[in-house]
């Protein structure tokens, strides 16, 4: 058995959340916030049995998205001015992270 932890942008996640439910797959979805533009994402909890890994792999590819994003500058009132960027910068997020977990043992009571 496998656990799947995906890190996805918040405009897939609902998509996402209704095709694993539609292919049978069961998933716990978290609100997360990423921690380096400080928005919210969500991180999904996929637990599958080996053979089930391509398909969810695939399910997941198929509706996340990668986007642009801008990052705004923000004044380094406080913090440290070597780091400041005092122009918006445009980073490329991923459609998903993705950590895969062998499981140990799985319980339901
Ligand atoms: P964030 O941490 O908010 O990162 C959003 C995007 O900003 C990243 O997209 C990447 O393009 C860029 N980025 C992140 N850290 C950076 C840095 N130190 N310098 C320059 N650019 C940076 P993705 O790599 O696709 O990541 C999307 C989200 O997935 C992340 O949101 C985070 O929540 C999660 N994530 C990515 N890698 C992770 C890791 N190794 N461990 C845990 N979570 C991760």
């Amino acid at each position: 058995m496998k656990l799947l932890i995906a890190v996805v942008q918040d405009q897939d996640s609902h998509r996402l959340s209704t095709a694993l439910i539609k292919e049978g797959f069961r998933a716990t979805k978290l609100a997360s916030t990423g921690g380096f533009l400080k928005s919210g994402n969500s991180t999904f909890l996929i637990g599958i049995q080996d053979e089930q890994y391509e398909q969810v792999l695939q399910i997941i590819k198929a509706n996340c998205k990668s986007r642009e994003q801008m990052i705004s500058p923000v004044s380094p009132i406080g913090g440290t001015a070597e780091s400041y960027v005092p122009y918006p910068v445009e980073v490329q997020v991923g459609g998903a992270t993705v950590f895969v977990l062998g499981v140990e043992d799985f319980r339901q009571f």
